[in-house]
C-alpha cells in the first residue's frame, strides 16, 4: 500500500459509478488484505451490528433489530480491520524510531505502525518510547495529578468509548474536583446540544428507524452519507423506492446521495439498477442554509395565503403551532420581509429551486430532517439549527410517526458520552444523585470545552491532559499555533489503540496506555464482559468483543480507569472501582442509579434487538424548554458566517471534510473514491470558473493562506488544485491536512464547536519549479 503522500502522481478523475456497488465490496476486500486479517476479519464481520454481536467502531447510525447477513458498510469494515490488524507497534518498533524522525510522518504511515501493545513512556535522552510497567505508570501519573490543582487539569474524551468507561471516566475526575470533560462532540453536534434545548427542549434527535418507514418526505442537509453513515443508505433507499422525495441541500454533489447500489442486494449487483437517492439536489452556497431554508418558509406563507384566500387547504399547521409553539408570529413576519434577492445571494440557489422545495414539501405528510458538520461546524451553526427546527415546527413535523428532526452524530458512542456525564457543563450533571450515590461533592463551576482547553493550554494554564481515545491535537484547529504550546505541558497521558500524531506532539512527560478495543474479547476476574452504546437514534446497544486481543498487556478501558481513579482518589467506600471492573453488570447498575428514566432495567434490556430506546419528551410532543413551548426562533439575519473579511475579491470559503479512506484522523488510504481522487489528501477541489479567474489549471498547486485579521499568518502549501462539482466560491480540501488554517477563534458562536466549514482563504500560485522539488 502507497503511504507517501505525492500530490504530484496522484490520479483524478470522475466516479460516475454509483455508491455501494461492487466498488464497495472490491475496498472490503482490499482493506482486509491489507491489514493481514482475511479469514478473521471476515468471521468477525458477520457479527457487526447484529444482536449478541458488537456495535460497531466506526458510524453511530441506528442498528436494525432485524440486521441484514452483512449489517456492515464498506466503512463499517475498514475500520473492523483497522482494529483487528495483526500490524504491531512493538517496543521494538519503538526502539527504531526516534519521535523527531515519526514527526516527519503523516497520519497513514503514523497509525500504519498498527496496535501499540505494552505502555510505554516518552524518555527525552534517546527520544524514544521505552516500555514501562502498568504499574510504575499508574503509580507516576496518579502521583503527578494528585500533586496538581484539578481545575489545571483537563480529562478529554473521544466518542468511542463505553457507557461504562464514560460514565467512570467522568465519576473519577469530578471526585478529583474538575469538570474539565471535553469531548470530541465539543467539535461535532455540540452545536446541536445548544440549540435544540431552546426550540424542542430535548439536546438529541427525535426520529427512531421506525420514522424511516412512515415518512413522506426527508430533507437532508449538510452530511456525506455514502462516505460518513453508509448504512443509512439502506433506509434511505427503501424510503426512496416508496416514492417518498429526499431533498438533498449540499454544496458538493456527493456521491452517496446521488444514487446508490445495494451491495446486499444480489438483484442490484447483477443489473445496473441504481436508487436515485435525491430527488432534488440543491447546491447551496457553503454556509448558505439559513437563507435558503428561510426562502423555503417565505414561500409556505405565500402558499398559505394563497389557500386562505382561495380556502385550500391550509399549509401551515395551524392547529400545532397554536397548541405547541411560541415566537411563530415575529418568524413568519420575517420570512415575509426577507427578500428573494437577498436570499438568493446568500443561498446560492434559484428562488425557483427554493419554492419547489418548499412545495414539495407542502405536499408531504410526515417529514423528517437530517443533518451532519455541514450544519454544526460553522460560526453560525446554532441560528442554522434553529432554522431548520423552524422550518419542521411549521408543519408540525416533531413528536409525530415519520417526522422529526435527525442530527447524525458522528463517534459510536459520543451521544452516549454525553447521556452519562462526559460534559464540562455541571447543570447537564445529576449532581445530587451523584452526591447522594457517592457521598462527595461534584465540583459545580464549568469545566473547559475543547476550544476553552485550546485557549487554556496557549496561555500556559494547563498542568495534564489525559486523553480517553482520540486524537486530540490532530483533531482541533490552528495546529501550527497549538502545537508548540502543547509540546510545554508537564504530562500528557493517552489512552490509545494507535500510535497517532498526539502521541508524536506531547507534554514533557507522557505516557502511552494501549487498551482493548471494542471488538475484542474482555476477559475480567467476573467473566467475559460486554459493554454498552448509544447510537444516533437515542437507542442503547450491548456489545460483546470477539476478537483475540491484540497483546496480552493490553488492559480494558474500565480497568484503565479504576487503576488510575484508585491511586488518585481518598478512599470511598461508596465506590469499589475493583467490583466494578470484575463485572460490568455493577457498573450498568450504577449508571441505571444515576439515571433511573433512561436506564431502566439497564442490565436487561440491553440485548433488545434494535436497542431500547430513551425517553425522549419531545417525541411526545412534551416541552422540556423553559417556556414548556416548542419555540421558532427567528435569526438575526444570514451573514455572517465569519469574522473575517469573506467577502473581499479573490477569497473563497473553504470547507474541511472527510474522504471515504478515513476515520477523522485515522487514514486507511490516500484516496477518496467517490469524489474521484487517488492517491493523494493534499488537495483542494475547485469550480472551474474559479480556476480560470486565479489562473489555475488542473494539477497546478497553490499555497493556501487564511484571511484572518489576528495578524498571524496560517497557510498550508504544496496543495494541489483539481477541477470539482462545487458552487463558485466554495473550495473543499480535507480534514485534518487542513486544520492549520482554522484560526481556533473561529468557532460556532453559542456552543464553540470548531468551525471547519467557511474558512476565508485565498490561493497563492507556486512557481512550478518549486513545486516539483
Ligand atoms: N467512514 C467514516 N465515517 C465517519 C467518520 C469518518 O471520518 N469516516 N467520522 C464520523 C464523525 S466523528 C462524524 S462527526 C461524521 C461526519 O460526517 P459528515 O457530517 O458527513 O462530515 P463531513 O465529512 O465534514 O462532511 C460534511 C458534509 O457537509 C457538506 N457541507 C459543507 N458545508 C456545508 C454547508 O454550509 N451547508 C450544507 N448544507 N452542507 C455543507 C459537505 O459537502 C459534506 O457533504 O461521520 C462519522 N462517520
Ligand atoms: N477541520 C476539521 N477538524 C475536525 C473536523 C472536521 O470536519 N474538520 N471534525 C471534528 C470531529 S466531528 C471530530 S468527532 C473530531 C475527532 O477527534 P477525535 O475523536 O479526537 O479523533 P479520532 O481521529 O476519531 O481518534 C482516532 C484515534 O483514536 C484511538 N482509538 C481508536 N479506537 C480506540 C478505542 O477503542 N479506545 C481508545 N482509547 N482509543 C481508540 C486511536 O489511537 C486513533 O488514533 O475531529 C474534529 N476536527
Ligand atoms: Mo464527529
Amino acid at each position: 500500500m502507497k503511504t507517501k503522500d505525492n500530490p504530484e502522481q496522484a490520479r483524478f478523475g470522475e466516479y460516475t459509478n454509483s455508491a455501494g456497488g461492487w466498488g464497495s465490496v472490491k475496498a472490503l476486500a482490499s482493506i482486509l488484505v491489507q491489514e493481514h486479517v482475511v479469514a478473521t476479519g471476515t468471521r468477525v464481520l458477520l457479527k457487526q451490528n447484529k444482536p449478541e454481536g458488537f456495535a460497531c467502531v466506526s458510524c453511530s447510525w441506528a442498528k436494525p433489530a432485524d440486521p441484514h447477513m452483512f449489517e456492515f458498510c464498506e466503512n463499517g469494515a475498514k475500520a473492523t480491520a483497522w482494529e483487528i490488524t495483526d500490524k504491531r507497534a512493538t517496543p521494538e518498533f519503538f526502539a527504531a524510531h526516534t519521535v523527531g524522525e515519526m514527526e516527519t510522518w503523516n497520519d497513514l504511515e503514523l497509525e500504519s505502525s498498527g496496535r501499540v501493545t505494552e505502555p510505554m513512556k516518552y524518555d527525552a535522552a534517546s527520544d524514544r518510547y521505552l516500555p514501562v510497567s502498568w504499574r510504575a505508570a499508574f503509580d507516576d501519573i496518579g502521583a503527578q495529578l494528585k500533586a496538581m490543582d484539578p481545575k489545571k487539569v483537563v480529562f478529554y474524551a473521544s466518542g468511542r468509548a463505553s457507557l461504562e468507561t464514560s460514565y467512570m471516566y467522568q465519576l473519577m475526575a469530578r471526585m478529583y474536583g474538575t469538570n474539565n470533560l471535553p469531548d470530541s462532540s465539543n467539535m461535532c453536534h455540540e452545536s446541536t446540544s445548544v440549540a435544540l434545548p431552546k426550540t424542542i427542549g430535548v439536546p438529541v434527535g427525535t426520529v427512531t428507524l421506525d420514522d424511516f418507514e412512515k415518512t413522506d418526505c426527508i430533507l437532508f442537509f449538510g452530511h456525506n452519507t455514502g462516505t460518513n453513515a453508509p448504512r443509512m443508505l439502506h433506509p434511505l433507499e427503501a424510503a426512496r423506492k416508496r416514492g417518498v422525495p429526499v431533498i438533498t441541500f449540499n454544496p458538493l454533489r456527493e456521491r452517496g446521495l446521488v444514487s446508490f447500489v445495494n451491495p446486499q442486494s444480489p438483484l442490484e449487483m447483477l443489473t445496473p439498477a441504481r436508487t436515485a437517492i435525491s430527488s432534488q439536489y440543491l447546491q447551496i452556497k457553503i454556509g448558505g442554509d439559513t437563507a435558503a431554508v428561510m426562502g423555503m418558509a417565505k414561500h409556505l406563507l405565500a402558499m398559505d395565503d394563497a389557500a386562505l384566500a382561495t380556502g385550500g387547504e391550509r399549509i401551515i399547521d395551524v392547529a400545532f403551532i397554536e397548541q405547541h409553539t411560541e415566537g411563530f408570529g415575529e418568524f413568519a413576519q420575517a420570512a415575509r420581509n426577507a427578500r428573494w434577492e437577498e436570499i438568493e445571494r446568500h443561498a446560492g440557489v434559484t428562488r425557483a429551486e427554493l419554492e419547489q422545495a418548499a412545495e414539495t414539501y407542502a405536499k408531504a405528510g410526515a417529514t423528517m430532517l437530517m443533518y451532519g458538520m455541514g450544519i454544526t461546524q460553522h460560526r453560525e451553526a446554532v441560528r442554522t439549527i434553529h432554522m431548520l427546527t423552524n422550518l419542521l415546527l411549521m408543519r408540525g413535523n416533531i413528536g409525530k410517526p415519520g417526522a422529526g428532526i435527525c442530527p447524525i452524530r458522528g463517534h459510536s458512542n459520543v451521544q452516549g458520552q454525553r447521556t452519562v456525564g462526559i460534559t464540562e457543563k455541571p447543570a447537564l450533571v445529576p449532581n445530587d444523585r451523584l452526591r447522594e450515590l457517592y457521598h462527595f461533592e461534584p465540583p459545580m463551576e464549568k469545566g473547559l470545552n475543547t476550544v476553552e482547553a485550546c485557549e487554556e493550554i496557549q496561555r500556559g494554564g494547563i498542568s495534564a491532559f489525559f486523553m480517553l481515545g482520540g486524537n486530540f491535537v490532530r483533531a482541533i484547529p490552528d495546529h501550527d499555533q497549538i502545537e508548540p504550546a502543547w509540546r510545554e505541558i508537564p504530562l500528557t497521558v493517552q489512552v490509545v489503540t494507535h500510535f497517532n500524531r498526539s502521541c508524536v506532539i506531547h507534554g514533557k512527560t507522557s505516557y502511552l496506555l494501549p487498551c482493548l478495543g471494542r471488538i475484542e474479547v474482555d476477559r475480567q476476574s467476573g467473566g467475559e464482559q460486554a459493554v454498552a452504546v448509544e447510537d444516533s437514534t437515542g437507542c442503547m446497544h450491548g456489545s460483546r468483543g470477539m476478537a483475540k486481543p491484540a497483546s496480552e498487556h493490553l488492559l480494558s478501558e474500565p480497568a484503565i480507569v479504576a487503576e488510575l481513579a484508585k491511586r488518585l482518589l481518598p478512599f470511598n467506600p461508596q465506590v469499589d472501582w475493583d467490583a466494578w471492573v470484575a463485572d460490568y453488570a455493577r457498573i450498568r447498575d450504577a449508571i441505571e442509579a444515576t439515571y433511573p428514566d433512561i436506564f431502566r432495567d439497564f442490565n436487561a434490556r440491553m440485548w433488545k434487538p434494535g436497542g431500547f430506546p430513551r425517553p425522549l419528551a419531545a417525541r411526545e410532543r412534551k416541552w422540556k424548554t423553559p417556556n414548556g413551548r416548542a419555540n421558532f426562533i427567528t435569526p438575526p439575519g444570514y451573514e455572517p458566517d465569519t469574522d473575517m473579511p469573506a467577502d473581499a475579491p479573490g477569497v473563497l470559503r473553504l470547507m474541511t471534510v472527510r474522504g471515504d479512506s478515513q476515520f477523522n484522523t485515522t487514514v486507511y488510504s490516500l484516496d477518496d473514491r467517490f469524489r474521484g481522487v487517488w492517491g493523494t489528501r493534499r488537495v483542494l477541489l475547485m469550480n472551474r470558473r474559479d480556476m480560470l479567474e486565479h489562473a489555475l489549471e488542473a494539477g497546478s498547486f497553490v499555497t493556501a493562506q487564511t484571511v484572518s485579521t489576528d495578524g498571524v499568518a496560517r497557510q498550508v502549501s504544496r496543495l494541489r488544485v483539481e477541477p470539482f462539482d462545487i458552487p463558485q466560491g466554495c473550495v473543499m480540501g480535507y480534514f485534518p491536512e487542513l486544520n492549520p488554517l482554522i484560526p481556533l477563534s473561529h468557532h460556532a458562536l453559542e456552543s464553540k464547536v470548531p468551525a471547519g466549514k467557511s474558512v476565508p482563504v485565498r490561493l497563492i500560485a507556486e512557481v512550478p519549479e518549486i513545486a516539483a522539488a
